[in-house]
Formats: C-alpha cells, sequence, structure tokens
C-alpha cells in the first residue's frame, strides 16, 4: 500500500503541473492575456472612497464610443472629447462622441447626469463598470470630470503614452462610488520669482486635472517680478515684469494670455484664485511708480532672494487708487469667487499700519464682488465674514482668524510646501521649514495637525511652489513630483482609509504613467520604482 501511494502523489503533482501548462497555453492561443478581473487590485490616486469588484472584465475595443445622451448638459459633450482626446492617441481606438440618442452597446462608455444622489455633491461620481457598459453617472459635470480620470487610472499606464499602443485596454469591472473630502483641493504656481509662460501653466494644469486636484493659486506679484498686465498701470509689466530672480528675462501674462488660461482652467475644472502679495512682496510694483513710494523715489529692480524689505506706503491715497484699480482689473477677467491679497512678511510695515491696509483692501476686494483669501498674517486685522486664512507659517494665526470666523486652508510650510528640498541632496529647492520626503508630505492630517483648528474650521489643503530656485518647468517638476499625487489624497481621501504603506505601493505604480506622461519626477528611494522605461 505504502508503495502504491508514494509511486500516485508524483503522478497527482505532474498532472496538476500539466493542466496548469495547458490552460496558459490555451489562453495565450485565445490571444486574451489573462484581463484584469479585480477592480479592488487598482492603483487609483487619489484613493476613491469605495469600490464593489465584480470579478469580471470590460474592454475597450476598436467599435467602442462614448455616449451621451440627448437633453444632457452641453458640458458632457465637452467632456466627453476630453476624454476621447486622452484615450485615442495611445489606444488608437478612434473613439467618437456619439449624442444623436442611439444607445451605448457592448464597450462603449456612457457619461450621465444621475438625479440628485446627495451623497456625491458637486464634484462626486459613480462608475458603473460591467462587461457591456461603462457608466459614469454625477450630480454635476464636475463630477463626471472627475470620474473620467478614474477611468484613465484604471486603464493600463500605456493609455497616457503619446504613441498607439498595442493594449487590450480592458478594465475589471464593479462599482466605485466617490466624493471628494473636502472643496479645495489645490496648489500654488510662484510665478513671480521665476516667470512660467501660459505653455508651462497649462501643463501644469493637465497634471493636477489628472489627480483631481481643482484649485490654481497664480503668484502674480512680488519684489522680483509683476506678472499680469494691469491696463491702468502698463508700467508694472511693462518695467516690473522685465526681470526675475537670477537677472533673466522675466515675463508677464496679457490679459488675452490670463483670460485664455481661466479657461483652460474651467474646462478641467479647476479655479484659478490669482494673488497680488500686497503690503509687504511690492518692490517690483514700487520699482514701477515713483508715486507709489514714500518720497517718490522709485527702487532698483530686484533679482536676489530676500524678502520682507518692501512696503507699499499705507496712508497715501495713490495707493489705495492703486490697489482699486489693480484688483478691479483682475476681478473682471477672474470668475472664481476669491481674491488672495498676500499680506505675509510685511516687515518693514509698522503693525497699525498694516492692519490698516488690509482692512481697506478688503473693502476694495469686496466692493469688486469678490471675497479675499490671504496668508495667516492677515488674521491680525478684522476680517470680512467669508474670509479665508491660508495657514503656512504660524498656527496662531491661523487660529486668530477662525476666533474671527474666517476659515481655514491648510498649507503648513513644514508639510506642504513643494519648494523644500526632500533631503540634503536635493538639487533644488530650499529647507527653512524643513526637508520633505515623499512619506512626511503624505503622513499628516490637516483636521488633527493644529488642535484648535478643526475639520469644519476647514477649506482645503494648498501646496504652494515657490521658484526661488526653479526657473524652468522641468525643474519645477522635479520638487512637485512625486509628493503632489500624495497632496490630492490629503485633499479627497477620509484620513481614516489613507496608510503610508499601502499608499506607497499605489504610488510606485504611477511612476510608469509619470514616465510616459514625460514628468521628470524624484524617484525617492522610499517608494519601489517599477523599472524605467527603456
Ligand atoms: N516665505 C514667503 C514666500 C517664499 C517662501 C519660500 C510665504 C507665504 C518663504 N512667504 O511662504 O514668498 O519666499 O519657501
Amino acid at each position: 500500500m505504502e508503495n502504491l501511494i508514494r509511486t500516485i502523489k508524483p503522478m497527482k503533482k505532474l498532472i496538476n503541473g500539466m493542466a496548469t501548462v495547458l490552460t496558459v497555453l490555451l489562453a495565450g492561443l485565445a490571444g486574451c492575456a489573462t484581463e484584469p478581473t479585480d477592480l479592488s487590485g487598482n492603483s487609483i490616486i487619489p484613493k476613491p472612497v469605495s469600490i464593489t469588484p465584480a470579478g469580471e472584465s470590460f474592454a475597450l475595443t476598436a467599435k467602442s464610443d462614448i455616449f451621451i445622451m440627448p437633453g444632457s448638459p452641453e458640458e458632457l459633450t465637452s467632456i466627453g472629447n476630453y476624454l476621447a482626446g486622452k484615450l485615442n492617441p495611445s489606444t488608437g481606438l478612434g473613439l467618437e462622441v456619439i449624442t444623436d440618442g442611439r444607445k451605448p452597446g457592448k464597450g462603449d462608455i456612457l457619461l450621465a447626469i444621475g438625479t440628485g444622489d446627495e451623497e456625491l455633491g458637486e464634484e462626486g461620481y459613480e462608475l458603473n463598470i460591467t462587461g457591456k457598459v461603462l457608466t459614469v453617472t454625477a450630480n454635476k459635470p464636475a463630477g463626471i470630470f472627475r470620474g473620467i480620470q478614474t477611468v484613465r487610472q484604471l486603464l493600463p499606464p500605456e493609455v497616457e503614452a503619446g504613441t498607439v499602443g498595442e493594449g487590450p485596454w480592458t478594465i475589471p469591472t464593479g462599482t466605485i462610488r466617490d466624493f471628494p473630502l473636502y472643496g479645495h483641493r489645490g496648489v500654488m504656481l510662484d510665478v513671480a520669482r521665476h516667470f512660467f509662460g501660459p505653455e508651462d501653466v497649462m501643463r501644469y494644469m493637465d497634471q493636477l486635472a489628472k489627480y483631481k486636484m481643482n484649485v490654481l493659486h497664480l503668484h502674480l506679484s512680488d519684489d522680483q517680478g509683476w506678472r499680469i498686465e494691469i491696463k491702468s498701470w502698463p508700467n508694472l509689466t511693462v518695467h516690473g515684469g522685465k526681470t526675475e530672480v537670477g537677472g533673466g528675462e522675466g515675463g508677464f501674462y496679457t490679459q488675452e494670455e490670463y483670460t485664455q488660461m481661466v479657461k483652460y482652467a474651467a474646462e478641467r475644472y479647476i479655479t484659478i484664485i490669482p494673488e497680488i502679495d500686497m503690503p509687504g512682496h511690492t518692490n517690483a510694483a514700487l520699482s514701477s511708480y515713483p508715486e507709489l513710494n514714500t518720497g517718490g523715489k522709485a527702487p532698483e529692480l530686484y533679482t536676489g532672494i530676500k524678502v520682507g524689505f518692501s512696503t507699499l506706503d499705507t496712508r497715501s491715497e495713490t495707493t489705495y487708487k492703486f490697489v482699486d484699480d489693480v484688483i478691479r482689473e483682475i476681478a473682471a477677467l477672474t470668475p472664481g469667487k476669491y481674491i488672495h491679497i498676500g499680506g505675509d512678511e510685511s516687515h518693514v510695515t509698522k503693525p497699525d499700519d498694516y492692519v490698516y491696509f488690509i482692512n481697506r483692501a478688503q473693502d476694495i476686494v469686496e466692493s469688486h464682488g469678490k471675497s479675499v483669501t490671504g496668508w495667516d498674517e492677515i488674521a491680525h486685522a478684522t476680517l470680512k465674514p467669508g474670509t479665508v486664512v491660508q495657514y503656512w507659517a504660524r498656527a496662531e494665526n491661523a487660529v486668530m482668524g477662525l476666533n474671527q470666523g474666517a476659515k481655514v486652508l491648510m498649507s503648513p510650510a513644514k508639510y506642504a510646501y513643494l519648494d523644500m528640498k526632500y533631503d540634503t541632496a536635493s538639487i533644488f529647492g530650499l529647507n527653512w521649514a524643513a526637508y520633505i520626503e515623499v512619506d512626511d508630505a503624505y503622513n499628516w492630517d490637516p483636521a488633527t495637525l493644529v488642535p484648535e483648528i478643526k475639520k469644519e474650521n476647514i477649506v482645503g489643503i494648498e501646496a504652494p511652489l515657490w521658484t526661488e530656485t526653479v526657473s524652468t518647468f522641468k525643474e519645477a517638476e522635479y520638487l512637485i513630483y512625486p509628493r503632489l499625487p500624495g497632496y490630492a489624497e490629503i485633499g479627497w481621501t477620509p484620513a481614516e482609509m489613507r496608510s503610508w504603506d499601502e499608499y506607497r505601493v499605489r504610488l510606485a505604480s504611477h511612476g510608469k504613467r509619470m514616465e510616459l506622461m514625460d514628468i521628470g519626477f524624484y524617484r525617492s528611494p522610499l517608494i519601489e520604482w517599477e523599472p524605467a522605461v527603456e
């Protein structure tokens, strides 16, 4: 008997082994590589709120199209065309947007506005993926736009390539219900220290869209440069836009270019918040107009990186005429609710003069139909209802603001400043606040960082990139990535669903996507990046 068992067992192993080989061979012969069928195995960033796998596979094919039902908002057609524009170059499937009432069939995508699914709010969406049709539903077009970013991330990384790959373009079936934790999920780009043209800004907006971020705060003026055309004060750009840190040629946006960027942002459901930093950080303006200076003498343009040495003359009516003209012209070009008045590091403005100025600047912003946001020092003034205080350095300022009824935008320099070096070896960036490695950038919760600042006081998160040390967008991308996806997740995904150990695995698979999007990211040693694409 013993011998018999000893003979049968190896035989069984051999037969099992042969059966496995046969299965793989047959699958291979059938030309269908093992399709992904486990929706929970995705690496979506930001992590969706809920995922229910269904265990099958949906495939885009040459017969696939994007369907929009008659009576849908016009915006859905533009979103459909945006999605086709993202998928066709890499899949070669020639997806078209169908709005003539035909019904979607096998392999088609349907974009549809649903009826009041409260929980989804303004930007939430639901993905229903069956073996037949992939349906994106939402209360608003913005939610559809956020949902199609998830569709992009469910497809293989090659979908981000600029050239046609062979696929297959398959997605596991199931349901994803998803909506953001905070309404303000943004970045700030300092275009004053070094100037970045409209193409760079629009490239950044395309990247933000992929991670469902919805605010771009443009730091348009500082000591080193004035970057937005003001028709009533033309010398601000003619003279004040002439240079930048290091003495380079600087630059500025015409009002037409600014309007184009605002439109490009709106198509991606991104709001632009323009900042005119005052009363400090104003050397470029002061250098442009002698009458803005106490004593009437204009300083030279400045190309260094010191801060806190300039101030508007807070007791001169010329200053308030200037501020009114600037805010009027920018407000007229800005559909968003907020204008940022800066207010940081006014080290040579007397405290009473500072408070007096901020109070008057708030009145001016409100007189042009906008609400005020500013760096946390503005909390020393009397804040208007609806004001947002941007916490960057002193938590006590932010707390002073919320005690006046303001909301807080979380941009703590120690965690969220994209211009901080990763470590001492970083080739760009500063380190005055902290070294911020990828895990430091992810491992914090805005709602518990400062005990007095509760979730209900917080409008959201914003990651500023100050550009003293970077002069091209390629250099900027080294600082922005791979930390940005983590900020996107902090702004979108409930804190209790976030953990570094789980996130870092998802982030690793985004390395290939960033490469295919030609993003020159810092290959942090904390992440097990997949091998670089040859
Ligand atoms: N602080 C200054 C910025 C910039 C930054 C560089 C704020 C609000 C240091 N103000 O951050 O202008 O110089 O990290």
